[in-house]
Order: C-alpha cells, then structure tokens, then sequence
C-alpha cells in the first residue's frame, strides 16, 4: 500500500494520474496547504522542502518503507515499480526523461509564476514586467510542446510520465493567458489523455476540498505566500 500525501493542485494530480494508471492501490492523506499542514514537523521529516506531493511506499525497496518527495521523482519510481509508462530501452527511457525534466524545469515551475503573477500577487502593484514575462514564456513553452506534438502523437512517443506530469498544468492554460486554438497539437493530445477514464478518476481525488478564490483568504496567501513560508528559515 502506498500512502500519497497530496492536494488536488496540478502537481498532486500527476502522481493521482499515474496511481490510477497503474492501478496500485493507495490512501490518500490531504495535505491542506492552505491550512499549512505542508510544515507539520511529521510531513516535513518526508518532504523538507514543505510541499506536496510526497508519498510512502510501504512495500519499497527490499520489502521496506520508502519515503520520497519531489513528483518527478515518484512518478520515476513508480514507473519503475510497475514497468509502466516508461520505457525499459536506453535510448527511449532517456526521451521520457528528457520530456519529464522539461516540465518539471519549465513548465512546472514557469507556468506556476504565470498562475502567481497574473491571479495571486497583491493588488496595487505594478506588475507589468513580471505578467508579460510569464505569460510569454508559457506561450514560449506552449509552442515547444506544440510543436513536439505535430511531430509525435505524445511527448516521448507514447503516453509516459512525461505526459502524466505536463498534462494537469495544461488544464488551467486560460489562467496562464493562452488559448488551445493557438495550439492545435496541444488542443489534441490534451482531448486524449482527458478521455482516459484513469485520468477521469484521478481529476475527482478530493476535488471537493478545493476551494475556488483560496487566494482571497488571509490564512491561505500567509501560508502560500507570506511568513508562514519564512519562519523556518
Ligand atoms: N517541484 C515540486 C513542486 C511541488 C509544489 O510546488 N507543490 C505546491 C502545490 S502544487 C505546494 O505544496 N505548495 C505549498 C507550499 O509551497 O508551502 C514537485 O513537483 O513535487
């Protein structure tokens, strides 16, 4: 059994993604990180950088727990756990993870500035030059996955983790200020993989704990994005 510690954002739904994939059974522990259970001294003894998600094997390597932070890597884990959605041959192994560390080096982290920017930053400032920044670089990094995808039909060739983890960031492009029409490729391998009923089963993992305009509430921006993040420092 494998205990997922996780919220329904885009970074929790890859690794809902892939467990439904696979079908390995697991319990969900939310991790609320409006409410700041991401700095419980027990969560951050498995994931020190005080995000979700993070995960417990409880059959890990030699039969022993296995903690482990940082989705990328547990999708690599379990990929390898089950001999699925990465493949055994060098060459192509190598092009799902050239995929995966593209999105967990850009898009991930580029889109999730755009989101930052352009929805949560305090009102009143001048933020300009960091909005067209972030929107342009996602539209950049839409028009590298576009034009990836007119030449295969999913990152790697066939659906991976590397599908796994860019898909769920793609769900909020109107958030990142861009449309699919500018994105055939994207608009079509998105329409794939939100028909997969394993990734309709995944989208519903607590979804009804999300609550919209979250950044609205002062216990959740302190949280996210004030001092509760610094206090450890
Ligand atoms: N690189 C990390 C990013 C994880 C991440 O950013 N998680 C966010 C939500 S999507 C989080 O836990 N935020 C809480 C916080 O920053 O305190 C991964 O891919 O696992």
């Amino acid at each position: 059994m494998i205990d997922l510690y996780t919220w329904p954002t885009p970074n929790g739904h890859k690794i809902h993604i892939m467990l439904e994939e696979t079908g390995l059974p697991y319990n969900v522990i939310p991790i609320d990180i409006n409410k700041g259970d991401q700095f419980e001294p027990e969560f951050l003894k498995l994931s020190p950088n005080n995000k979700m998600p993070a995960m417990v094997d409880h059959d890990g390597p030699g039969g022993k727990p296995y903690g482990l932070f940082e989705s990328g890597a547990i999708l690599m884990y379990l990929a390898e756990k089950t001999g699925k959605f990465m493949a055994a041959e060098t060459a192509a192994r190598y092009r799902v993870i050239q995929w995966l560390m593209f999105q967990m080096g850009g898009i991930g982290p580029l889109f999730g500035q755009a989101h930052h920017f352009r929805q949560y930053a305090p009102e009143g400032l001048d933020l300009t030059y960091a909005v067209d920044r972030y929107t342009n670089e996602a539209g950049r990094l839409y028009g590298v996955l576009d034009r990836r995808l007119g030449e295969a039909e999913y990152l790697a060739g066939e659906y991976s983790i590397a599908d796994i983890a860019t898909f769920p960031w793609t769900r909020s492009h109107d958030r990142q200020g861009h449309g699919f029409d500018e994105f055939p490729n994207v608009q079509r391998w998105f329409d794939a993989i939100d028909a997969r009923p394993a990734v309709k089963r995944a989208l519903k993992v607590l979804a009804d704990r999300r609550k919209p305009g979250f950044e609205k509430d002062a216990e959740a921006r302190r949280n996210l994005f004030g001092e509760a993040q610094y206090q450890r420092r």
